[in-house]
């Protein structure tokens, strides 16, 4: 219903379209009089034909350019955020621009609500109201951060949007139906006055109105879209533990147990502020481990001034490299031995960022290894929240391959001339297939003290190309990390806000 401002309002504008529109039929008449009227006639189909064209051509463009601004996921995260945002981008897909009209707001309330409860769904898949997990400063937080998101979108994306008052839309959107009755009855006169010209016009109103609606739309969508796509990521991000309440930067601070372990590296030079790369090297007794590290320093590092820790039998040691985050590399007793209980591999297992799995190409005995292997791979997969750290199958020994006496690197192990490459080159697959890895993720070398092979070369490649992943593991791991002390840290502030207003208690019953 008009009321009655609105309808001042509406008089005002015919009084001042009345003389405009009058021109039109006037016009028409005069062309009619110098028998002209076929000319404008075909000159109007042109330019309606080239506007229609020139229409489509920025609608095209249009979606392009939103298209190119359109919230995607981080690929850092786990996998059970993949499977989330797999859920999040199914919906955004799916929306109809017709069913969440902009003015409603109650109603895109619900749509930011259903997005959240898909999300909550996949991490709380046991809990009846998964919403309902999430506490009042996260469900803030995640607000904050979509409209804070969606407001340089909106300003980057859509022209005019910074001088377009909410006002002006909801009037907009109040007049639109109005306009378009009144614009009806206009037409309806026309129709009378004048057919032909009528009729011309009607068409060219239905290809533009046509064009300028299928733009708006696809405005109206994109905006849903990435309206479901921010709030989606924001609570993906804070589920999987990589936003949190406190602070905004990337934390790579080094942890606690990592700032104890840099203390106790052999090499104890300057402490790194920033969290290292946890290696861990495993395998049997006498695998190699040890030599492992000696290959890699290039020199004897004798660990004799480290402190033993009885609760932690692994040994640090600092490893810095070019093109390589700095690592904290450590050195552990054989897994099937008294020094290795199961309960401390699992901890050590669990804050590895990557492992240099150690095995000798000359004991095919491999039964107990896979054993081991696939029940930390299970511990791994148990955690569909965390990426598994990559796994590097260093075989070593490869000298010991027959024929024993000889040794005359370097060998060619893609195209292996002679029993010795070839031999490699078996024992390499017989290891993959043994422990169940691609033979690309196993290294032959030589480890032995003088003969040290395709260390400095192979493996340091096979590293390096290992780092990517392995630092996303390292990420989360400190995400982890400062979840939990941030969960204390506020704890402490809360309950010390709290013991300050208790104090001031009776004061303010009495005051
Ligand atoms: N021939 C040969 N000997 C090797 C190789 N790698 C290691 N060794 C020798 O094997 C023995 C055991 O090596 P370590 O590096 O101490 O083995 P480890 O895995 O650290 O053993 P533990 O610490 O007892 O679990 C040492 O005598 C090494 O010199 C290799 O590739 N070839
Ligand atoms: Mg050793």
């Amino acid at each position: 219903m008009l009321n009655r401002s609105d309808r001042l309002r509406l008089a005002a504008l015919l009084l001042w379209t009345l003389p405009v529109a009058a021109l039109l039929p006037l016009g028409l008449w005069r062309l009619w009089e110098t028998g002209t009227v076929l000319y404008w006639m075909a000159a109007m189909v042109a330019c309606s034909a080239l506007g229609y064209g020139l229409q489509y051509g920025l609608r095209r463009r249009d979606a392009r350019l939103l298209a190119g601004a359109q919230t995607t996921p981080d690929p850092a995260w786990p996998p059970q955020s993949k499977t989330a945002w797999d859920a999040i981008e199914a919906m955004a897909t799916a929306i109809q621009p017709a069913d969440w009209p902009l003015s409603d707001g109650p109603r895109l309330a619900d749509l930011g609500r259903a997005a959240l409860d898909q999300v909550a769904r996949i991490y709380h898949p046991q809990k009846a109201q998964p919403l309902l997990e999430l506490t009042l400063p996260h469900g803030l937080l995640i607000i904050e951060r979509a409209c804070r998101d969606l407001r340089t979108e909106i300003a980057a994306q859509i022209p005019f949007s910074h001088r377009l008052t909410m006002g002006d839309l909801l009037r907009a959107y109040r007049w639109k139906s109005t306009a378009s009755r009144l614009l009806d009855l206009y037409r309806a006169g026309r129709l009378v006055i004048n057919p032909a010209s009528a009729l011309l016009g009607e068409t060219w109103e239905r290809l533009r109105g046509r064009a300028f609606d299928a733009a708006w739309a696809d405005l109206h969508r994109w905006l849903l879209q990435e309206y479901v796509r921010k709030v989606g990521y924001y609570a993906i991000a804070l589920y999987s533990g990589r936003l949190t309440l406190t602070t905004d930067a990337p934390p790579a601070a080094a942890t606690p147990a990592s700032r104890r372990d840099q203390a106790r590296a052999a090499d104890t030079a300057s402490n790194q502020a920033d969290e290292p790369l946890r290696i861990l090297i495993l395998g049997r007794a006498n695998a190699g481990k040890s030599s492992l590290i000696n290959a890699l320093f290039g020199r004897l590092t004798a660990p004799t001034d480290v402190l033993p820790d009885p609760a932690m039998p692994v040994t640090p040691y600092r490893l810095e490299r070019d093109g390589l985050t700095t690592a904290l590399i450590f050195d552990s007793p054989g897994i099937d031995t008294a020094g290795l209980p199961p309960k401390t591999l699992e901890t050590l297992v669990a804050d590895a960022d990557l492992v240099l799995w150690v095995t000798a190409a000359h004991r095919p005995d491999r039964q107990g290894e896979r054993t081991a292997l696939d029940r930390i791979r299970a511990l791994w997969n148990s955690k569909p929240d965390h990426h598994p750290p990559p796994l590097l199958i260093v075989v070593s020994h490869i000298d010991l391959l027959r024929p024993p006496r000889e040794w005359q690197p370097p060998y060619d192990l893609i195209n292996p001339q002679g029993t010795k490459a070839a031999n490699i080159r078996a024992a390499v697959e017989a290891v993959a297939a043994d422990l169940e890895v691609p033979t690309a993720d196993a290294v032959p070398v030589c480890l032995a003290e003088g003969r040290v092979y395709n260390v400095a070369d192979s493996l340091w490649a096979a590293l390096l190309e290992r780092q990517g992943p392995a630092d996303r593991v390292r990420l989360l791991r400190c995400l982890d990390e400062r979840k939990r002390s941030e969960n204390w840290s506020l704890l402490r502030q809360q309950l010390a806000g709290a013991g300050r207003f208790l104090a001031t208690l009776p004061r303010r019953i009495i005051g």
